[in-house]
């Protein structure tokens, strides 16, 4: 057995044509680094650069999964009674860590899924101020005092650990969503068992070494890489067996009503931070260029592929033909490439050939319904391809940006989220029709207006129903000190970041002191406060 920092990296082969490494990655489980029990793997692919390979990892079984619970598990005592603040100080170590090694990170991140490295670094940055915030969490961890109703008795309340926590996160934002969940489920005391995004491996390997490096002790976070149908699943079902305390999901909607009807049923707790069909609404009032800047980025960085992206575009109908006009022209002139590469692309390739595959089926629906595509030709190729690309296609796997308009509220593609660079455009008659049309889909997650009308932004703000709003501004970029998730199909109503996280990974446990020495019941022995008659002839004042 090798620990995990005793490691050196093997190398498997250097043969892609940048000579970058294809290595050995491991699971790590007690901080101990393994590979799956039957001996199957998978490998990570730069979705820029099919010949790219980063490395071959543990396709986990059933077993390994066991494994890392079993560690969790024994981890857990230890690490729940260690004092907060010297868990805060870990967590701090992190934090420096990712600091010192941002460049390299985020370089990482971008080779694994194609982000740029404008991008991946503010995801870096995110997981930074994510580990900055909790490091002075560990010294709140606030519980409170409670006057009891009874003499000689003090009440109290703590925050306690719920125990062993499955995290699973989606790869787009491979670095800020595992520590936004992990972060604070090890600041309460919790041990976790980390299920890694299929597409990015090796980047949560390099995350999981470094919270080593900031000395976490082993078997507090646990790192079991693998597909979400098979390793993911094999987490769930062990809450059925009542191994886990509590699982965090980032993803897809269909997956999280799974997994929330199993801790449903099991009584524990999940936070489920789903899909979004984020809408933005463009009034008459706002100022035309910022709002076509903000539903560019919000429609097309990230390749679209953040659950915050824009969905539906709603424009009032007295501004639609000048907006539109705006808008294309910026679609028109989109410079797409491999940002390693060519430095200053607005988008990359898609996060991996999976999500290239699931976007091209996803937009067959806009046809379908009889959308009007104004723009896009699927996937980009060295034959077609936007005079903004730079590089080779055939390479990666790149898309067109897609516009459609002609969308109605009774369309499917207005109805479901497209995960990747494409938006639907609806007409508001007006402001109610606008918000109407907001409200419309069944998500709740992002949301955004653009008007210069103050009494608009406040009955947007009311009338929305979405957990994040932006006003005059785009429907992604949610910092991470303020309450980020959603309503609706978004999700379950719990939140991650900020102080507001602190409630899906601890539970209340609540403490009352008898100092009397005797039994005083409550509600029963307590005095009793009679009302003074008094009568006052108010009616002698006027
Ligand atoms: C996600 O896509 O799951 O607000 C997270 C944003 C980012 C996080 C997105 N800070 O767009």
């Amino acid at each position: 057995m090798v620990h995990v920092l005793a490691s050196a990296l093997e190398v498997l082969n250097n043969d892609n044509p940048r000579g970058l490494p294809c290595i050995k990655g491991w699971n790590i489980i007690g901080g101990q680094l393994s590979s799956s029990s039957d001996g199957a793997t998978f490998t990570s692919t730069n979705p820029a650069n099919h010949s790219d390979i980063l490395g071959e990892f543990p396709l986990s079984s059933r077993d390994d999964v066991s494994a890392a619970l079993d560690a969790a598990h024994a981890a857990f005592p230890d690490w729940s009674s260690m004092p907060a603040p010297t868990r805060g100080q870990i967590i701090g170590n992190m934090g420096r860590l990712l600091m010192e090694n941002k460049d390299e990170i985020v370089r990482l991140e971008t080779r694994e899924i194609g982000k740029t490295l404008k991008e991946s670094a503010g995801s870096v940055q995110e997981a930074i101020d994510t580990c900055l915030f909790f490091q002075s969490e560990g010294r709140r961890l606030y519980g409170q005092t409670v006057h009891s109703e009874l003499p000689n008795k003090e009440l109290s309340t703590y925050r306690r650990a719920l125990g062993v926590c499955g995290i699973i996160n989606a790869c787009n934002f491979p670095a800020a969503v595992p520590f936004w969940k992990m972060i604070p489920a090890i600041m309460c005391g919790n041990t976790c068992v980390w299920k890694s995004p299929q597409d990015a491996p090796l980047l949560s390997f390099a995350l999981a070494r470094i919270m080593h490096q900031a000395g976490l002790p082993d078997g507090v976070i646990n790192l079991v890489h693998g597909k979400g149908s098979s390793t993911g699943q094999y987490l769930v079902d062990a809450v059925d067996e009542g191994r886990v305390n509590k699982i965090s999901f980032t993803g897809s909607t269909a997956v999280g009503k799974a997994i929330g009807e199993v801790c449903g049923r099991n009584l524990v707790s999940c936070s489920l931070e789903l899909g979004g069909k984020n809408p933005l609404l463009i009034m008459p009032s706002a100022d035309l260029e910022n709002a076509v800047e903000g539903a560019y980025w919000s429609g097309f960085g990230t390749a679209g592929q953040r659950c915050t992206s824009l969905g539906n575009l709603i424009l009032h109908e007295d501004i639609y033909d000048q907006f539109m006009g705006m808008l294309m022209e910026k679609i028109r002139n989109t410079v797409i490439g491999d940002s390693m590469h060519d430095g200053e692309v607005l988008y990359g390739p898609m996060l991996s050939q999976k999500y290239a595959n699931d976007f091209l089926e996803t937009i067959k629906m806009c046809d379908a319904d009889g959308a009007t595509k104004l723009y896009g030709e699927g996937r980009i190729t060295t034959q077609s391809a936007p005079s903004g690309f730079l590089g080779n296609a055939d390479e990666g796997v790149y898309m067109w940006p897609h516009v459609y308009t002609d969308v109605t509220e009774d369309m499917d593609c207005f109805m479901n989220e497209i995960f990747g660079p494409a938006i639907t455009i609806v007409k508001a008659r007006d402001f109610e029709h606008g918000l109407h049309l907001a409200n419309a889909s069944p998500y709740g997650l992002s949301s955004a207006i653009y008007t210069n009308d103050r009494l608009e932004a406040y009955r947007f703000k009311s009338g929305i129903k979405a957990g994040m709003t932006g006003i005059n501004n785009s429907t992604t970029g949610a910092e991470a000190h303020l309450p980020f998730g959603g309503v609706k199909g978004s999700g379950n109503g719990t939140r991650e970041s900020g102080i507001w996280v602190i409630e899906a990974y601890s539970y209340w446990h609540a403490v009352n002191d008898e100092l009397s020495g005797k039994l005083q019941l409550a509600q029963m022995d307590v005095d009793e406060i009679e009302m003074v008659e008094a009568e006052i002839n108010w009616g002698s004042l006027t």
